[in-house]
């Protein structure tokens, strides 16, 4: 037996290490796995340990000073990276009555979803949204846009987020471009309602047709997603897996409202038990409504209203719900979709 082999083997590796070489055969399993290994872990924020820091947070920094004040939600596996998946950032961001989030704009292509308070707005190019609770939002690539916090009739509480970025996606292809407004707050150049009234009917205007790559619809207000779910679940059959689950569309297209973030919202009615399933992209969830547990890959997670949890890429998931449960969720999902590395399963009992 030639037992000399490994020691000529590591010799060599020595040798070719100042040439900047590698040999591929000591590294091929992990850089071709047989299946995805995330380099990150499932996770869950509970809302209710993180808003005496959010608050905190209030009392340290204002909004104008921090730009954005928000509390990143970091990976443990990825710490340093400000990163909740490898493609995805996810943060929660605080405005109080009367702040304002300056205006910029940047090519990473951003979400909020409400988590907590209403009458903030975001205002995308000129025109302005008011927040609710549950409602969905979109500020894509190099939009301009700024957060503020006036309240409804006179009345103003703290409103707080769930932001969800490519930050991760776009410093992976060093597409990250940023500027700074003139102004805090961008001039208001359309009415507030004008792109749901003209795209969120499954119409869409006959001139001046809305173009680029995200939709034209940049608020899609919880009361219509609950709606949906709320006739759908009483009209059908409730699926196995994911219980009774929408995607939000542009509607010009019928594809993702981004072109790198998909997102859904779905019920899981009281008594669900939900089957395993797994697909490659790695899914952040916001609970809206309800408790119940998720288990991820073979940890155990209990949720309630307002937290954040984290589902890995290929881990297996599956809900328990006890009571009426409502998530949202996002993911990177038109990419790999885009790019041909989409792939769910569903697993049998
Ligand atoms: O609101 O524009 O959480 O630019 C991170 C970066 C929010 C925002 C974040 C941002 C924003």
């Amino acid at each position: 037996m030639d037992t000399t082999v490994p020691a000529a083997r590591a010799a060599l590796y020595e040798d070719i290490r100042r040439l900047n070489l590698i040999p591929l055969w000591e590294s091929l399993h992990s850089l071709v796995p047989a299946h995805p290994a995330p380099a990150y872990e499932a996770a869950l924020w509970r809302y209710d340990e993180i808003a005496p820091y959010l608050r905190r947070a209030g009392e340290v920094i204002s909004a104008e000073e921090a730009v954005r004040r928000v509390l990143v939600l970091e990976n443990p596996a990825l710490p340093g990276s400000a990163s909740i998946t490898n493609s995805l950032y996810a943060g929660l961001q605080l405005i109080l009555p009367g702040e304002v989030a300056p205006a910029h704009r940047h090519t990473q292509s951003a979400l909020r979803f409400i988590v907590h308070g209403k009458g903030a707005y975001t205002a995308v190019d000129g025109e302005r949204t008011t927040m609710y609770p549950g409602d969905f939002i979109l500020t894509p690539s190099w939009t301009w846009h700024d957060h503020g916090n006036p309240g409804i009739d006179g009345a103003a509480e703290p409103v707080v987020w769930l932001d969800g970025l490519d930050i991760p996606l776009t410093r992976f292809f060093n597409g990250g471009f940023a500027e700074n407004g003139q102004a805090a707050s961008q001039r208001v150049a359309r009415p507030e309602g004008r792109s749901l009234a003209a795209y969120g009917h499954n119409m869409a205007p006959v001139r001046q047709l809305h173009t680029g790559t995200s939709s034209p619809i940049f608020n899609y207000p919880y009361e219509r997603s609950r709606a949906a779910l709320e006739t759908l679940r009483r009209q059908e059959e409730i699926d196995p897996w994911v219980g009774v689950k929408l995607r939000y569309i542009n509607p010009l297209t019928g594809g993702a409202p981004m072109p790198t973030i998909g997102a859904c919202m779905q019920l899981l009615p009281a008594g669900f038990k939900g089957r395993a399933h797994r697909s490659t992209d790695g899914t952040v969830y916001s609970v809206v409504e309800g408790h119940g547990r998720v288990d991820i890959g073979g940890r155990s997670f209990a949720f309630g209203p307002r937290d954040t949890f984290v589902v890995p890429s290929w881990l297996t998931l599956a809900f328990d719900a006890p009571e009426d449960v409502v998530l949202f969720s996002f993911s990177d999902r038109p990419v790999l979709e885009a790019i041909g590395l989409l792939r769910e399963e569903f697993l049998p009992e």
